[in-house]
């Protein structure tokens, strides 16, 4: 459907971004999409989102939304009518998608970043456990939630996958920038299968960005990002 009144403030490379616009084209909400510049923040981004001052920010019919499940929950709900339903329809159902898209945000995030960017070995190694140990129970979730479908929606594509689902760009250039294989089919079967679905769906593909091209962005603005696992 046409809606010039929807704007998402947001940047390529942010897996958060990748959220929102995951949903929007799920829904086939047409948007503008407004590039942010990391160095400087748009007054725009200043006055949306005064708060966190963090993208993405949907702006729709000039008011804004923040914090990236939150504007997925948004679409959901505003256009219910268009599109797979994000969440699923029993209210258990529902509270396990958001239990663990809590969980992704509190403890799987931190730690996967954390493998990269912390100050010594020791803290890489720590949180390089803490991210396999996450996905082993990601595994085990996916496995309940699922039910032998290929999402955690099911037959289709819901908001835990979208939660989940916007990393796996990041996931594989730290595959790439010589971090442990994060997702391999004897540790996570399941979720690995679901990658692969999750990537070949075309709301996906149209958003998540080159592997490679993640890698270069981390190796240019972020020299930090690199992964040296101890000798
Ligand atoms: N909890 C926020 C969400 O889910 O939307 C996190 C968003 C976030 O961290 N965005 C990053 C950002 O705007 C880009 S990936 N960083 C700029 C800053 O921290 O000032």
């Amino acid at each position: 459907s046409q809606n010039p009144e929807v704007k998402l403030l947001g940047a390529w490379a942010s897996p958060y971004v990748a959220r929102a616009r995951i949903a929007l084209h799920l829904k086939e909400v047409q948007y503008e999409f407004l590039e942010e510049k990391f160095s400087a923040k748009s007054e725009l981004l200043l006055k949306s989102n005064p708060v966190y001052k963090k993208i993405p920010v949907l702006i729709h019919d000039g008011k804004s939304v923040c914090e990236s499940m939150i504007i997925v929950q948004y679409i959901d709900d505003v256009w219910a009518s268009s599109g797979p339903a994000l969440m699923p329809g029993d209210a258990y159902e529902r509270a396990m998608h958001r239990f663990w898209t809590i969980y992704i945000d509190n403890k799987f995030i931190p730690s996967l970043f954390d493998m990269m960017t912390s100050p010594t070995e020791e803290a890489k190694v720590e949180a390089k456990e803490q991210t396999m140990a996450s996905l082993q129970l990601l595994e085990e979730a996916f496995g309940k939630i699922s039910k032998g479908k290929p999402f955690f929606g099911g037959d289709t594509i819901g908001y835990l996958d979208i939660a989940l689902g916007s990393f796996l760009g990041w996931m594989k250039a730290f595959e790439e920038m010589n971090s442990p294989k994060l997702l391999d089919k004897s540790n996570t079967p399941l979720l690995c299968a679901w990658a692969e679905n999750i990537c070949n769906n075309e709301a996906v593909s149209a958003v998540l960005p080159e592997t490679a091209k993640l890698v270069e962005f981390a190796t240019v603005t972020q020299t930090r990002f690199k992964y040296a696992p101890p000798a």
